[in-house]
């Protein structure tokens, strides 16, 4: 059991430095943490506001205190000293900034150093330490990305228009990675065209790595079953790693066992086949558990040892350098206004499938399933299943954005919020994305045997029986016409649309209403 240093600070000697680290912080090589002098002491709480400003699912509760109990034990073992709060604490006041201030009250420090946040809402706060505390305080560059905020401000200053691709290339010449002399490797950019195959009949599925709880997991399993056992998501089966030396082992493990398919299956979705060959990494890499740098460079090192081939390893760069790096940048160039466009005008309310109520949409109860299971989903899950239906059917913003951001073991505001804002929901008129990526029940059949058990009948294009994708999608389009016509990347599927007669027009609008303003999802 960890506990607080006591409460009453009264007698003792005045600490050098006082050094905060949050839950998405776990990094030994933290910014913040890089000149520990003797005397200084390093701040962890578990915090009430962190674990209920959206309703997590239970294993990223569970995954993140295991993950910070974990840390300050390393952290003490390097002989450091650490005042951890824990969440049963009597005195604990549950903000990060109300447990600084009890920290400055026992220790006394000269000066405060922490390290940017992860989230706006975090970040004004930080705003207001020095004032409030009356001590010097400094927040240093959070240095575990590519691309720091002022470098992506520059980058892309006077250039709204530029895409992720574009900036994704940059990257790639000033990494290093996947260069041969000024030019990519394999002389293109980009493998996406081949990235998109279904998956074959009879394939072997990699067994992925899982982490038993130890001691540590399973007490705070036992505090967030208590505590937050209602919250959506199961918390049996718990198995993500929760230190640095587990996350690199299962960062080996897919390194050898999925990375060499993970490019051709990338867009692939199998029923009751949650993992695939995803890397599953996301979570470690937003706590702090893996760096952003190794984890690229170690795929890299496997192509070039001939045990990935090339479009493997390219495709999960990009996710990395690219995706991961470009969605940051623009989170914190565009917040704090960013969360609160709303381009499309969306208003309907998240229907309660998403929380875990009955649907007949087989596609969506596989995704929805496996969230709840896991706190994972890949992501073409997110995007053109979960993602594609709130945006067809018109979902305000925040509702679908609290979602992701609660569900997910890997759901951090600087990540998810570009990702459902911009990606899914085109709020952001298409700064992030250049177009919205709607599709029909078509794609999702494509890339997925989730169509042949469903109730719906994918070849029906409208009526009780047909797959509501098919006529949201076309009644989203009619709807956004006026938003969406002018986009030239969407000149093809408008001219599509002109073809349809008034009376198809009119047919796909009424199944839609009925659909949508019926009790069947
Ligand atoms: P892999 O498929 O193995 O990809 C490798 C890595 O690439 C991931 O671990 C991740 O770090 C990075 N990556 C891939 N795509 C993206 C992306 N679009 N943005 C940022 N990083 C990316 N990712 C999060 O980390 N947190 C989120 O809250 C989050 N929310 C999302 C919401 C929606 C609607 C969508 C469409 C995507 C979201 N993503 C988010 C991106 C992506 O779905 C996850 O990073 C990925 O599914 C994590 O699983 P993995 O580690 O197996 O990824
Ligand atoms: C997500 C999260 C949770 C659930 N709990 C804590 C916590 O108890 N203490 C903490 O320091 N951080 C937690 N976090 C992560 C923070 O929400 C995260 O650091 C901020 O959102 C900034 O990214
Ligand atoms: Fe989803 Fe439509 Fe396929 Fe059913 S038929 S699984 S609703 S895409």
């Amino acid at each position: 059991m960890l506990r607080a240093l006591p409460a009453n600070g009264e007698g003792r000697a005045m600490t050098g430095t006082l050094r905060p680290v949050l839950g998405d912080q776990l990094t030994h090589g933290l910014a913040s943490l890089a000149d520990l002098a003797e005397g200084d002491v390093v701040l962890m709480a578990e915090v009430g506001d962190e674990t209920t400003y959206v309703p997590h699912h239970p294993q990223k509760i569970a995954l993140i205190l295991s993950a910070m109990r974990h840390f300050a034990a390393e952290l003490r073992e390097r002989g450091v000293t650490v005042d951890y709060v824990p969440l049963d604490d009597p005195e604990n006041s549950h903000s990060l900034s109300g447990e600084l201030a009890r920290a400055v009250a026992r220790h006394r420090p000269e000066r405060i150093i922490a390290t940017e946040p992860g989230e706006w809402r975090v970040w004004e706060r930080m705003g207001d330490w020095e004032s409030d505390l009356d001590l010097p305080v400094e927040i240093r560059d959070d240095d575990r990305f590519y691309c720091s905020r002022s470098d992506f401000a520059a980058l892309t200053a006077g250039n709204k228009t530029g895409r992720m691709e574009y900036f994704y290339r940059e990257m790639r010449r000033r990494s290093g990675l996947l260069m041969e002399g000024d030019g990519p490797a394999g002389g293109t950019w980009n493998f996406d065209k081949q990235n998109r195959k279904r998956l074959p009949k009879g394939l072997d599925l990699p067994h992925r790595m899982r982490f038993r709880p130890d001691a540590v997991t399973q007490e705070v399993l036992t505090l967030v079953a208590d505590r937050f056992g209602g919250n959506f998501g199961d918390l049996d089966g718990f198995g993500w790693a929760v230190t640095r030396a587990d996350a690199l082992r299962a960062l080996r493990h897919f390194i050898s066992d999925a990375l060499p398919c993970f490019g051709d299956y990338q867009d692939a979705m199998k029923a009751g086949e949650d993992f695939l060959f995803h890397g599953l990494i996301s979570p470690y890499l937003n706590i702090g558990l893996l760096t952003a740098a190794e984890v690229c460079e170690r795929a890299e090192a496997a192509w070039r040892d001939g045990q990935a081939p090339l479009n493997a390893v390219e495709g999960f760069v990009r996710q990395i350098l690219g995706w991961r790096e470009f969605v940051r940048g623009i989170y914190w160039t565009e917040m704090p206004g960013y969360a609160d466009s709303n381009f499309l005008n969306a208003g309907r309310d998240l229907p309660w499938m998403y929380w875990g109520g009955e649907t007949d949409m087989r596609c969506m109860a596989e995704v929805i399933g496996t969230t709840r299971r896991n706190a994972y989903a890949h992501h073409i899950q997110r995007l053109m299943v979960t993602g594609n239906f709130a945006l067809l059917a018109g979902i305000a913003p925040r509702q679908i954005e609290e979602w992701y951001l609660a569900v997910y073991a890997d759901a951090f505001d600087w990540v998810e919020l570009p990702n459902v804002h911009g990606m899914v929901m085109h709020a952001d008129g298409g700064r992030l994305g250049s177009k919205p990526y709607a599709a029909s029940g078509a794609y999702i059949d494509r890339m997925s045997d989730y169509c042949g058990r469903c109730r719906y009948d994918l070849k029906q294009k409208t009526g009780p029986d047909a797959c509501p994708f098919n006529y949201l999608y076309w009644n989203f389009l009619i709807e956004n016409e006026d938003k969406l016509r002018d986009n030239r990347r969407m000149s093809l599927i408008y001219g599509n649309l002109a073809k349809k007669d008034p009376e198809e027009r009119a047919a796909i609008m009424r199944s839609a209403r009925a659909f949508l303003d019926g009790d069947d999802w």
